[in-house]
């Protein structure tokens, strides 16, 4: 058993920081990488934490063109609102933003002081916000040149490809529990056709690709908690070419679910319209004038897409063993399937209200101009 303390406060030097380390607190937000805030007395006196992420490198096979991607785009960003918060990753002594250590790569980033962020039971105002923030920064990436980023999990919202994935994890079922998952197989493959629409639509050139973040979990905005505004967008490893749905959709399907996207109680699963259209409004705001009239209208069908997605990510993890999403007990990945599953159902038989309330949003910005 490694001593954190002991690593993180080594890791902590190779970035150079020096002064007094103090402690550390796991911070539990995050499915995949594993994040922890580090607290130091500078030798200035000055108390200050900083965080330190353990990239998972069973997700993110290339860690350091990972790190080139996230290294371009928060420079793009900053050049376009010098003056904002921004994530800003520390050096080592050989300027270098990542520390590799056996199998273990390291990065650490500027801790936001009295910030928050939230994962259910939202207000609305914070849902707006949030959808503003992820609109936002879609649009400051309009201008990115997306030829200089590398796909940093190939096909990641490819979901053609996800559906052979659960195909390949169900014909080799090396655990042995394919036999406990039929009516969630059963469920997925019946939806294949509508839920790989966006796919084939992106094949044809239907579809425009743009710099999307594509991990669009509420609890990826850090929030002021003074008035709820939006302080900065963090998570970028996942930042590549991609549709505004895959942004869109994953992020109705995490906040506009009435439970948690790991609820035991999965049937209770459903969109709340309310939180729907708040977040629609906000990216909406931002996004409305720059989207295509197929872009529009697939929005609805979006957050179906990446809810049916996830579910057939969730499953081929439990059916693999659980290799990729971290896990709180042996049928955690199981549960999150069915929970994805039951939203999706819910969302089908709302698709015509959520579509109706997009065309809303999207008419009351161009009126607006
Ligand atoms: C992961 O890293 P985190 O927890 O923000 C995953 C997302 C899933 C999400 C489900 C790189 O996001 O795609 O939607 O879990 N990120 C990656 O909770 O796979
Ligand atoms: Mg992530």
């Amino acid at each position: 058993m490694v001593d954190i303390d002991k690593k993180l406060e080594q890791v902590s030097r190779q970035f150079c920081i020096e002064g007094t380390y103090v402690g550390h607190r796991t911070i539990q937000v995050g499915n995949v990488n594993q994040t922890y805030e580090v607290q130091f007395i500078l030798p200035s006196g000055e108390e200050k934490s900083f965080l330190v992420q353990n990239v998972n490198t069973y997700a993110f096979r290339n860690p350091v063109q990972l790190m080139e991607n996230i290294d371009q785009v928060t420079e793009h960003i900053r050049r376009k609102k010098p003056g904002q918060v921004a994530l800003h990753f520390h050096h080592t002594a050989d300027r270098k933003i990542y520390v590799i250590d056996g199998d273990n790569f390291w990065r650490m980033t500027n801790f936001i002081p009295a910030s928050v962020t939230y994962s259910s039971m939202i207000d609305k105002q914070v849902v707006r916000n949030a959808g503003k923030a992820f609109g936002e920064f879609q649009v400051q990436l309009s201008d990115f040149d997306s030829s200089k980023l590398s796909e940093t999990i190939p096909g990641f919202h490819n979901t053609k490809l996800r559906y052979q994935q659960l195909e390949e994890a169900i014909q080799a079922d090396p655990v042995g529990r394919c036999k406990q998952v039929q009516p969630e197989i059963d469920f997925l493959l019946s939806v294949k056709e509508s839920a790989c629409k966006l796919t084939d639509m992106q094949e044809k050139g239907l579809l425009p690709l743009r710099v999307t973040h594509n991990d669009t979990k509420i609890n990826n905005v850090l929030f002021n908690p003074d008035d709820n505004s939006a302080i900065v967008v963090v998570d970028l490893d996942t930042v590549m070419p991609g549709l505004v749905g895959h942004d869109f959709g994953d992020a109705i399907r995490f906040a506009a679910n009435v439970v948690p996207e790991d609820c035991k109680e999965y049937e209770r699963a459903a969109v709340n319209l309310d939180v729907f259209r708040a977040f629609a409004e906000g990216f909406l705001e931002m996004t409305a004038n720059t989207l295509t009239d197929n872009e529009v209208d697939t929005l609805g069908l979006s957050c179906f897409t990446l809810t049916v997605e996830l579910a057939t990510r969730f499953l081929a993890d439990y059916l693999l063993g659980d290799p990729y999403f971290k896990i709180n007990y042996p049928e955690h990945n199981l549960v999150r399937t069915r929970c994805q599953i039951a939203l999706a159902k819910d969302m089908q038989e709302h698709q015509k209200e959520m579509e109706r309330i997009i065309k809303e949003c999207v008419m009351g910005e161009k009126k607006h101009g």
